[in-house]
């Protein structure tokens, strides 16, 4: 059985991630993907509310399992048993960082590859963080996101913009 994982931070899922989810989905017999609990970030999104969006977006698909780690990507990876790690690529800047990523886990733990799976067209300039720029200027989501998603991202900036007036 081919396992593989799909780290990252997720803050939150956009269109970008589900498609590299189906994708993969289609390549590996068990996709985890793995949501990193990054204790020195303040996400929009806490760890288990970024695992409960991505478990409602990809529920259609049998076999992908949504988990939360803290730690080394190279240590989940073995936990999970899996000997790869699926990670997107949108531009020239991103190969730059994820190739550094891919070499640094290779040499911690040669039985596990990285396998790069290049970005859609029609979402190569989404990320995370121009969701919730957007979002929090009053902008239009809907192309970025599922309207799930889209909506606990409103709820969220109401709560903050709530609690700072
Ligand atoms: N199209 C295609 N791919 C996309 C798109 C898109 N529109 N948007 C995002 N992606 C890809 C990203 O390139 C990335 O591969 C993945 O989706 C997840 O993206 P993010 O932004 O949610 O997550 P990152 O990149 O912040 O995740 C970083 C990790 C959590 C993987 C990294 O910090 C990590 O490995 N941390 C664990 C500690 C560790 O092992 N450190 C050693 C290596 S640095």
């Amino acid at each position: 059985m081919k396992t593989a994982i799909y780290p990252g931070s997720f803050d939150p899922v956009t269109l970008g991630h589900i498609d590299v989810i189906k994708r993969a989905s289609k390549l590996f017999d068990h996709l985890i993907i793995g949501v990193l609990n990054n204790r020195a970030k303040t996400p929009l999104f806490s760890v288990e509310e970024r695992v409960k969006m991505l478990e409602e977006v990809t529920k259609d698909i049998p076999n992908v399992e949504v988990k939360s780690f803290a730690g080394l990507t190279v240590d989940f990876a073995k936990e999970c048993n899996a000997n790869a790690v699926v990670r997107g690529l949108r531009a020239i800047t991103d190969f730059e960082y994820e190739l550094q990523i891919a070499q640094l886990n290779r040499v911690m733990d040669t039985s596990i590859d990285t396998v790069f799976l290049t970005t859609s067209l029609e979402y190569a300039y989404l990320s995370s963080s121009t969701v919730k720029e957007v979002a929090a200027y009053g902008g239009d989501i809907s192309n970025f996101v599922t309207p799930y998603v889209a909506d606990e991202v409103h709820k969220r900036l109401c709560e903050r913009q709530g609690s700072q007036v």
